[in-house]
């Protein structure tokens, strides 16, 4: 049997119902292969493990004998003799015309039957002759619509968050010290800078010079496409979509080739400026002094050649690293084991979905001291936001809880809404009985950058506020950040020693990392906090630390480093 797992066969199956969509089948037909496929990704159990254990599939719900059998066709061998039909009569291009906004099923297969378009190029020249309006169900509108999708697909490359490729570059870095004769495997790129999104992935190999790494890594499971394929070198692209490239390195060069392909750029050109000072040659085969090699199988040996204190990936931007490495100034970056709490923790108060409990064991558990529980006010009445009465209950279970944990502190504390005009969603009498607030705009993103700023240093200069959340409300690949003068916020901050967040969520990383380095040079401090909604999302600490390194932030820099005592001392304004 092979090893497929339920999400490859649910993505078979799903392909099976687009290509019947797109060919005009009966709906019901359609609907059984999608519903089919959603079950195997929610019951958590390995139908090749099933099959093989000899049970029966047809007790699973939406899956009949007819699907059955089709199941164990894959398992048996990959695909099954119904799709390989279709795909022969449909063309398999089609279906990633699926992803256009737009376009359904329906539509992709009129455009086939009527224009005979199979892809996004053809599809664009028949948009923009006007052709597309002119079909039956299509019109000026939907037109419009496509002809715009396709023009930002054809102009921006797609990024991916870093916790999205994380799961990946670590399964490719293990899948590859499997291989014959590998030794070192390194994910270089902006994933080893931790860049908040990744454009691809980098991966570097040092391996016996009689084994074939790249052969091995092209038949990675997941492997959607390969670009390009050399003796010492390939590129493929995941199945997500995500590109990687690929490349077998000497020994000798490891260290000056993993410098260079860490990037980034901009940084790469300015060591090499200090090289050529020196009358030294670099590239990623080593540093050389005429046609000798003086440094390049370390890492370490090229910054220690040119003079330089060794710098550290994520600090590789070129925004002042070299000149602080050539005057022994850099900073001594920020570790997940310096954070002793997180301050800002939702519970099933409200929009999460854990107990204080729960979460506070969890907290304990991954060594932290102490977290916050900063649930939604009333206004966020999506999260069902607490009223003042509500809160007073939480503080309660808090004390009573506190009384039975020991070596672990609750805080009590809300993430309290920012209104239109700068006040906040609770008095003040029910503010002051908390150990902190959190503040945090949630509505009216749109207000001018001079409304929007005003609003903000208003509620900073609320003396209960502690610490302002994710301060340029920002998700990742999806929103902007609202217009704000941050510099002003900062200032604000200086002035009132209200806290600035540093969001971990990895959809958020909010501050960014030049914003974290500005804070930190005016003398504000900052708070590495998880927003959890659950026990797992403290493991979002890890994204927010490669952020605050990034941003240049030592133990110093960051509130939530101190124990629970000082932290607190430290609040009090
Ligand atoms: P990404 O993939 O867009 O998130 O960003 P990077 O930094 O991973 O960039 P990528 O994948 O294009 O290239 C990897 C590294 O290779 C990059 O950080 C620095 C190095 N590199 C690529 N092209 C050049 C170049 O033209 N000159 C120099 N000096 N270095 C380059
Ligand atoms: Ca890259
Ligand atoms: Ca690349």
């Amino acid at each position: 049997m092979m090893q497929v797992e339920n999400s490859d066969i649910a993505e078979l199956l799903e392909e099976m119902a687009d290509l019947l969509e797109i060919d005009g089948a009966n709906p019901f037909r359609v609907r059984a292969y999608r519903n089919a496929a959603r079950t195997l990704l929610d019951i958590g159990k390995d139908v090749r493990e099933m099959i093989e254990a000899g049970e029966d599939l047809t007790k699973l719900p939406g899956i009949g004998k007819d699907l059955a059998q089709k199941i164990q066709e894959i398992v048996e061998t990959g695909t099954f003799s119904d799709l390989e039909e279709m795909r022969k009569k449909v063309p398999r291009e089609l279906t990633e015309l699926l992803d256009i906004a737009g376009l359904g099923p329906k539509r992709v297969g009129a455009l086939y039957r009527t224009l005979g378009i199979t892809n996004s190029e053809q599809l664009l020249k028949a948009c923009k002759e006007g052709k597309v309006s002119q079909l039956p169900g299509f019109g000026k509108k939907t037109e419009a619509k496509i002809l715009e999708a396709l023009q930002t697909k054809f102009t921006t490359t797609q990024r991916f968050l870093i916790a999205e490729a994380a799961p990946y570059a670590e399964a490719l870095k293990s899948y590859l010290l499997e291989a014959d004769g590998v030794k070192q495997v390194v994910v270089a790129g902006s994933y080893r800078r931790r860049k908040e999104t990744v454009g691809d992935l980098d991966i570097l190999v040092t391996a016996d010079p009689e084994s074939n790494p790249v052969d091995y890594f092209v038949r990675f499971p997941r492997v959607r496409d390969i670009l390009a394929k050399g003796s010492t070198k390939a590129s493929i692209v995941l199945k997500n979509g995500m590109q990687v490239d690929m490349r077998v390195v000497e020994e000798e060069s490891f260290g000056a080739c993993l410098h260079y392909f860490t990037g980034s750029k901009a940084h790469n050109i300015a060591i090499r400026k200090i090289a050529q000072k020196m009358g030294l040659k670099i590239n990623e085969y080593g540093i050389f002094r005429g046609e000798e090699r003086i440094a390049g199988e370390e890492e370490g040996s090229v910054f220690e050649i040119l003079g330089l204190d060794y710098i550290q990936p994520e600090l590789r931007e070129d925004r002042g690293e070299v000149e602080a490495a050539a005057a022994g100034k850099l900073p001594d970056l920020i570790t997940l084991e310096d954070l002793k709490g997180d301050l800002h923790v939702h519970t099933s108060y409200t929009d999460g979905n854990a107990t204080i409990k729960a979460m506070a064991e969890e907290a304990k558990a991954l060594g932290l001291k102490y977290i916050a529980i900063a649930d939604h006010s009333r206004r966020l009445r999506i999260a069902n936001g607490l009223d003042s009465s509500n809160l007073l209950k939480q503080v309660e279970e808090i004390d009573k809880l506190n009384s039975e944990i020991k070596g672990f502190t609750i805080l009590k504390a809300i993430e309290v809404d920012i209104l239109e005009d700068g006040s906040l969603d609770l008095p003040d009498d029910v503010l002051k009985r908390l150990d902190l607030v959190v503040g945090a705009v949630h509505s009216k993103f749109n207000l001018s950058k001079e409304k929007q700023t005003a609003r903000i240093l208003r509620a900073m200069e609320n003396p209960h506020l502690s610490i302002l959340a994710h301060p340029t409300g920002r998700i990742l690949l999806k929103r902007d950040p609202y217009d704000l003068d941050v510099d002003a916020v900062i200032n604000m901050a200086r002035e009132t020693g209200v806290v600035l967040e540093l969001n971990a969520n990895p959809y958020r990383l909010d501050l960014n990392d030049v914003y974290c380095r500005q804070a930190k040079e005016a003398g504000v401090k900052i708070a590495i906090n998880t927003d959890a909604h659950s026990p797992a999302e403290f493991l979002n600490l890890f994204w927010g630390i490669g952020q605050a390194r990034r941003g240049w932030l030592e133990p110093k820099d960051v509130l939530n480093t101190l124990p629970v005592k000082k932290m607190l001392k430290a609040l009090k304004r």
